[in-house]
């Protein structure tokens, strides 16, 4: 979509709830460049609901939003399990997508996606992993190197929620949820991971019998580095994301740096958000404002590719192998096709 006039974006978006409904909203108002003409839920009556606040149109299958002559870009925000066949029907049909994380929970299908887009030859799918948008991780990401902190050692992340968003499962706590921290970490230090250790212990008070919850996830990349990951989905203290990254000339700390913290009748602290929503606001809309200037301009692709997104699934199923047999579980990744070479 090269082109050296404006133009403005008209985006489908499938998926109404929570976040399709956010990044419809922030595509229409907030992001310049954009305007959302079409919507799709399975629920009709909010897909409706949403279509009327935006001035869109709501349709009865993601196949008619995906062919309308008025979508020149799909965002894909359905239930996890349908983003890698909405992904495959955007490369059918030749439209440029921002799917929502995971690629897939099941990597054959994520496999798939890249296959296909390996064959269209060019990147349409941008992977909605919008923590690389994020002022926190980008500042830790400015400081890795000789002029900061000096090369990665040990990266430690928390992701706490205040409840399970989706209901305590612990592999979806893996697939859904730690994906974010699988995708960031391999970001920030720019190294694959080499394999993948899962510790469950005792777990909190809402934890129902069978499930773990915190899970300890222990990961080295290639390179040596440690990365450890808290992830905590029925905390009860709020939305919290932290990354502590130990360097070889210092240590840089994201986390309550992105809020504002008081002083008050002999109490110091911050309040925590409710969830992700509003803790990553800034993230979501760079995010959206990176792809759309993309598709305007044809920048390069800033965000994380379908490769990534692919990359994201086989870890993270390596992560739900180990959950279950409490074995340490080797990761070996085929070979990156030239397509998405860095
Ligand atoms: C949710 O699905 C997200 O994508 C959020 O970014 C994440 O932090 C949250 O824990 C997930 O459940």
């Amino acid at each position: 979509m090269q082109q050296n006039v404006h133009m403005t974006i008209r985006v489908g978006v499938i998926g109404a709830g929570n976040i399709g409904t956010s990044h419809a909203r922030n595509l229409a108002s907030l992001v310049s460049g954009s305007t959302v003409t079409t919507l799709y839920d399975f629920d009709g009556v909010r897909a409706a609901e949403v279509a009327a606040e935006l001035g869109a149109v709501a349709v009865p299958t993601y196949a008619e939003l995906i062919a309308s002559d008025d979508v020149d870009a799909v965002l894909i925000a359905s239930p996890d399990p349908f983003h890698a066949e909405q992904a495959l029907a955007c490369l059918a049909a030749g439209k440029p997508a921002l799917c929502e994380k995971p690629l897939s929970p099941d990597e054959a299908d994520a496999k798939a996606v890249v296959d296909a887009e390996v064959a269209l030859g060019r990147r349409l799918i941008m992977m909605g992993f919008m923590r690389r948008f994020d002022p926190g991780y980008l500042e830790l990401k400015g400081l890795i190197g000789p002029a900061g902190i000096g090369d990665p050692l040990i990266v430690r992340n928390c992701h706490r929620n205040e409840v399970a968003p989706y209901g305590l499962d612990s592999a979806l706590s893996i697939t859904n949820a730690a994906i974010h921290e699988i995708d960031i970490n391999r970001w920030l230090v720019g190294e694959e991971y080499a394999w993948v250790e899962v510790l469950t212990g005792r777990s909190g008070p809402l934890t129902p019998s069978g499930q773990h919850d915190p899970l300890f996830i222990l990961m080295q990349t290639t390179g040596g580095v440690i990365v450890e990951v808290e992830m905590f989905v029925q905390s009860q203290l709020g939305y919290e994301v932290t990354c502590h990254v130990t360097g070889g000339l210092g240590v840089a700390e994201m986390g309550d740096g992105s809020y504002v913290t008081t002083a008050k009748a002999l109490h110091r602290g911050h309040d925590l958000p409710p969830q992700w929503l509003s803790r990553f606001q800034d993230a979501y809309r760079n995010q959206l404002q990176g792809w759309i200037t993309h598709l305007d301009t044809g920048s390069p692709m800033a965000g994380a590719s379908t490769w990534d997104g692919y990359v994201g699934s086989i870890v993270a199923n390596r992560a739900v192998e180990s959950l279950r047999s409490g074995a340490r579980v080797a990761i070996e990744l085929p070979e990156r096709p030239a397509l998405y070479a860095p």
